[in-house]
């Protein structure tokens, strides 16, 4: 019997990588994992599971990207313990994008339970969108960790799975 399930939310722009992160989250679990993956743009929703220690499930979902889904969000965002914002550094204007997506689901936000990852690094020099993002994130008084990572990286998704288990973790 599962004791305790943990809810998580990969957010972003459409084609950021939430299907590519919900996935490599799944495949943690090699063939423990119940994932559902699809190669073109998500219109329900993405879904793994991977076991944790003491009996605890975390459950992951990818929201679907395009605005005209957002009730998915609402209702998704209803049941989640914790939000990951995907910011696509590729894209014209991630500070925005982070900005949109941070007002979206600002209830998670306000509660402490969200992160903000940085994917497909443009340059090896991140420092100019680190700076865009947390300059932002002052100016609406909010200190949600950031952190970069590739979602097709079987680590960096580890890494920013930890560090939200982490936060969550220090809250309660
Ligand atoms: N360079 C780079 N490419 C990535 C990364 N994550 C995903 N991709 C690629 O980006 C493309 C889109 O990824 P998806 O995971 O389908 O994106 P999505 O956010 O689910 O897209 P929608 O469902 O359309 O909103 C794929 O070709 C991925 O391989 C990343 O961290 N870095
Ligand atoms: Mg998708």
């Amino acid at each position: 019997m599962v004791a305790r399930e943990i809810r998580i939310l990969f957010t972003g722009t459409p084609g950021c990588g939430k299907t590519t992160a919900v996935h490599t989250v799944g495949a943690l679990a090699c063939q423990h994992a119940r994932t559902t993956r699809r190669r073109t743009t998500t219109i329900g929703q993405d879904y793994a599971e991977l076991p944790l220690a003491g009996d605890i499930v975390l459950r992951c979902y990818g929201t679907p990207g395009q605005r005209r889904f957002a009730f998915i969000w609402e209702l998704l965002a209803r049941t989640a313990d914790g939000l990951i914002i995907l910011v696509d550094e590729t894209r014209p204007t991630p500070v925005a994008d982070m900005e949109m997506y941070l007002e979206n689901f600002h209830e998670l936000v306000s509660a402490g339970a969200a992160l903000v990852c940085v994917v497909k690094a443009a340059s090896l020099d991140n420092t100019a969108v680190i700076s865009g993002l947390e300059e932002r994130m002052q100016a609406m008084d909010l200190k949600v960790p950031l952190i970069f990572a590739d979602t097709r990286d079987r680590q960096d998704m580890l890494r920013v799975v930890d560090k939200l288990l982490q936060q969550l973790a220090a809250r309660s």
